[in-house]
């Protein structure tokens, strides 16, 4: 029998993404963008924001006891960002995959980190690490009216 809707969108994933403020200061989020829709992923909801510092450090909470936090929500706060939700299928791990690994030095050819991010720190991209962040991280960010799949 012919899968009904709901089956055949079972693989259909949402994932949190913030184009960070390194990228949005060299005027990269188009060029971010297009990686993403090139990975066949929609951007379901997208706004431009300028976090304070204490709005970052909420959202990086998991990280509080790290030596790098600081400086990370320092950055964070230190410029508007694009935060978007992306949708596809096994959205959060194809996201992770256009991203590269978190140092640049270590990120694949081709992929955002490669190509744009300035330092382990600086990294252009944030991205959800799994299903449950990626709830939490779309519900800081966005009502559910704002997304539009
Ligand atoms: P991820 O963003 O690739 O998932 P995480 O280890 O979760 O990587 O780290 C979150 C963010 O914290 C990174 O994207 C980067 O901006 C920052 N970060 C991670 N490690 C370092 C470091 O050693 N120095 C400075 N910043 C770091």
């Amino acid at each position: 029998a012919p899968l009904s809707q709901g089956e055949a969108n079972m693989a259909l994933e949402r994932t949190f993404s913030i184009i960070k403020p390194d990228a949005t200061r060299r005027n990269l989020t188009g060029k971010i963008n297009a990686k993403f829709e090139e990975a066949g992923l929609r951007i379901v909801a997208q706004k431009r924001i300028h976090m304070t510092k204490s709005q970052a450090g909420k959202f990086y909470d998991v990280h509080a006891e790290r030596p790098f936090y600081d400086e990370l929500c320092e950055f964070m706060s230190s410029a508007p960002v694009v935060v978007q939700v992306l949708e596809g299928e096994g959205a959060i791990a194809k996201n992770r995959e256009v991203m590269g690994a978190t140092n640049p030095a270590d990120a694949a050819p081709g992929t955002i980190r490669a190509e744009f991010a300035e330092s382990v720190g600086e990294n252009s991209v944030h991205g959800s690490d799994a299903p449950e962040t990626a709830a939490v991280e779309i519900a800081y960010f966005f009502s559910g009216i704002e997304l539009v799949g």
